[in-house]
């Protein structure tokens, strides 16, 4: 026995249980003690059936991530699973919370498998670059067929106990006592007498397999996974559980594996996981939450609509206000149409969107939200207004209220300042889609209280977000870097590159689009009205204005749209606009290459990275990843703008911006102390590598 494994007797039936906090990973002290425990169970006479439970809040939830990239320590998963399968008597997995990765591996190497009713099950592993390692791909389509089990591993989206019952995967779904029930399932199974068959040696799913069908789904799969290699492995490996004998395939498996594992694209993804945990810690994590029941949410326009969809999404209440009648009704008509949207599509049940829609109270009068606890401002960016709202909301809040402004790129401390209660107030920066957007920047303002910023980092986690805390200044982290990757890109064009070459670079790094495309996606007479506001010009983006080109919504931008379509296609007339504002300026135009072309634009932007860190703005540079992995679109297979310098070399992106110094005499370009420091500790805190 050990303090991670234990076994306990039912009559003949032994639970063997797993308790290794929080998530019961399968580390080298769980799988020694777990093997010994069932190789003794095998052999001993009066157990006549295996369960394998679980303590505390979940199943396995996977191999323990953090011995990746370690000296591997046997038994590793595969001898454990092998050895299961030696097993005679019938053995039992019994699944409460998540069954994750080696986990439901470690469970389809048991005879049966059986389920509480809010269990989810999944493969997730290539959402950490890898694929599942411990014969998933193998044994999964040999329970569920092979087009499931594609879908499962490749997307890694998890599924609920009551679909993976109607897949074959699970045999019992209960509720209740899960335990118990699970001894007696294994009690009325040993009754029934053997022989009980191995997951590996169940073929029909197999022999009924589709290899074109197959091929056919796996290459659609494929063509969606940009530059990531696991969704490819992945499929590569379900379909050599068709083609090969079970343990080749089990051996292939393993070959793909231990590649992915040592792979930038995984230590990415898996710098990405810890990422995103640690960005929710915060200082004084101790601290008391305050109570969030309802939640007020002012401005129903895209954002404020996007924002209260994200609480109600949550099952968090919504009282959503708007200045008239018929500007609440349009922002509820919008809302009602995104999920009858979602319905049609599939992804929401009728039930879900009538219970969401639920969660919704409309109102034009402040004082219907003296019963929130938060109130969320979404209104037009400027600070005028901005101050005329808090100003209303002090008089109606209650104490204790949280206030929070949902400002891109203006002075919270200013607007904290306008109230009589500024240590109640913080930013929440939604990205739009509000209610699709993981990411929640959370702006700490001088006197944000420490329980108000641990409440609203565990509301954002409570509602599906990745909270990272960020301090006040222009554009807070994800803005500020954007801007500095954005310094440039006129000045390329000017220079000889164009649009698409420019965006080709960006999505042949990963990118889901490149700026250019992006700016016409989100309309240009946005950049356009804030340049003029601060009396800021863009060459080219301006004359575009000027002439009506706003991109997509107005059919031409950057690229033109025939016929309302989202497709860019290349414009000659504003390639004819480029050269003639280079000749108008004298510039000659030549050559630019890809290299030059990250040189220019990403290097920049982890420059600011770097004074963002001297500033504190951000407490890690990893929330910096997690920011635009989350807000942005940075390739996850780079892991983000911090953690990818370090693949690029820290020494080359200092030279090279030393270089365009030089070259330019630009500010963007002069390296950053803290950068400098990087280079020579090997570690963004300063602290020698
Ligand atoms: N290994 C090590 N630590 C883990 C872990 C894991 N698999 N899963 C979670 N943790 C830590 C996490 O870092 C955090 O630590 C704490 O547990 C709580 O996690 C061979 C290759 C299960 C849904 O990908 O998705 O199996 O920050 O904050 O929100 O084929 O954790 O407190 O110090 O996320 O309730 C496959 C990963 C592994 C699932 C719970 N499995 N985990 O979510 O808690 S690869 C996964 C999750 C594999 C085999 C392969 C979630 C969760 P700390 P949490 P949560």
């Amino acid at each position: 026995m050990s303090d991670f494994v234990s076994t306990t007797r039912h009559g003949n039936v032994a639970v063997v249980s797993i308790d290794n906090p929080p998530v019961n990973a399968l580390s080298f002290h769980v799988r020694e003690p777990l093997m010994q425990a069932l190789v003794y169970l095998r052999d001993e006479p009066s157990v006549g059936a295996i369960v394998i439970a679980c303590a505390g809040r979940t199943f396995v939830a996977g191999a323990d991530i953090t011995e990746f990239g370690k000296p591997a320590r046997q038994p590793d998963l595969g001898a454990l699973v092998a050895m299961l399968e030696t097993i005679a008597k019938p053995t039992v997995a019994a699944i409460h919370g998540t069954a994750l990765g080696g986990g439901l591996e470690l469970a389809l190497g048991c005879h049966f498998r059986v389920a509480d009713r809010t269990a989810r099950l999944g493969l997730p592993e290539v959402k950490l670059g890898l694929l599942p390692g411990g014969g998933g791909t193998v044994r999964l389509p040999r329970l569920v067929g092979p087009l499931k089990a594609l879908s499962m591993i490749v997307s890694g989206t998890p599924i609920g106990a009551a679909e993976a019952l109607a897949a074959g995967l699970v045999d019992a779904v209960f509720d209740g006592d899960l335990t118990a029930q699970a001894v007696s399932f294994a009690n009325e199974t040993a009754a029934k007498g053997g022989p009980f068959t191995p997951v590996r040696d169940r073929n029909d799913r197999l022999d009924q397999a589709d290899l074109p069908a197959f091929d056919k789904e796996a290459a659609v799969l494929a063509g969606k996974a940009r530059s990531l290699e696991a969704p490819i492995a992945c499929a590569q490996s379900v379909r050599n559980a068709l083609t090969l004998p079970c343990d080749e395939a089990l051996a292939a498996e393993r070959d793909l594996f231990v590649k992915l594992v040592a792979g930038d694209q995984s230590r990415a993804q898996r710098h990405l996981f810890f990422a995103e945990r640690e960005a929710a810690k915060i200082a004084g994590k101790d601290v008391a939450r305050r109570k969030i029941a309802r939640v007020g949410v002012i401005g129903a326009g895209t954002m404020g609509g996007g924002i209260a969809m994200a609480f109600a999404n949550g099952g968090v209440p919504v009282t959503l206000l708007e200045a008239t009648h018929e500007a609440l009704q349009r922002g509820l008509a919008t809302i009602n149409k995104n999920y009858a949207v979602s319905v049609i599509r599939g992804s929401l049940s009728e039930d879900a969107k009538r219970q969401r829609l639920g969660l919704f109270k409309g109102s034009t009068d402040y004082a219907d939200l003296a019963d929130c606890d938060l109130i969320v401002e979404a209104v037009f960016e400027e600070m005028a207004v901005k101050k005329d709202v808090f100003g209303r909301l002090d008089a109606v809040a209650k104490p204790g209220t949280i206030l929070a402004t949902n400002t891109s790129y203006l002075d919270v401390n200013e607007i904290a300042a306008s109230t009589s209660r500024p240590q109640d107030l913080l930013g929440m920066h939604f990205f739009s889609p509000a209610n699709v957007m993981k990411l929640l920047e959370i702006v700490r303002a001088e006197k944000t209280s420490p329980d108000v910023l641990a409440t609203i980092v565990d509301l954002a986690r409570r509602i599906g977000k990745v909270p990272v805390v960020v301090g006040v200044c222009h554009g807070f982290v994800g803005n500020r870097m954007l801007a500095a990757r954005g310094a440039e890109l006129e000045t390329l064009l000017l220079e000889g590159a164009m649009p698409r070459q420019v965006d080709q670079v960006f999505t042949d790094f990963g990118w889901p689009m490149g700026p250019f495309e992006m700016s016409d996606l989100a309309g240009l007479d946005i950049g356009w009205r804030n340049r003029k506001a601060r009396g800021q010009t863009a060459v080219i983006a301006d004359a575009l204005c000027e002439q009506g080109h706003f991109g997509q919504k107005t059919g031409s931008g950057f690229y033109r749209y025939e016929g309302g379509s989202r497709t860019p296609l290349p414009d000659p007339d504003v390639e004819a606009l480029i050269r003639n504002k280079a000749a108008g300026r004298g510039v000659a135009p030549r050559a630019i290459g890809a290299e030059e072309i990250i040189e220019r634009t990403l290097y920049p932007m982890i420059n600011e990275g770097a004074k963002i860190l001297k500033e504190k703005i951000a407490a890690r540079a990893s929330d910096i990843d997690v920011v635009w992995v989350n807000g942005y679109g940075f390739p996850v297979g780079k892991g983000g703008p911090m953690f990818w310098a370090s693949l690029e070399g820290v020494d080359k992106i200092i030279q090279r911006l030393d270089h365009w110094h030089q070259q330019t005499g630009k500010d963007v370009f002069r390296v950053a102390p803290r950068l400098r420091q990087m280079a020579e500790t090997g570690s963004w805190d300063g602290a020698a590598g």
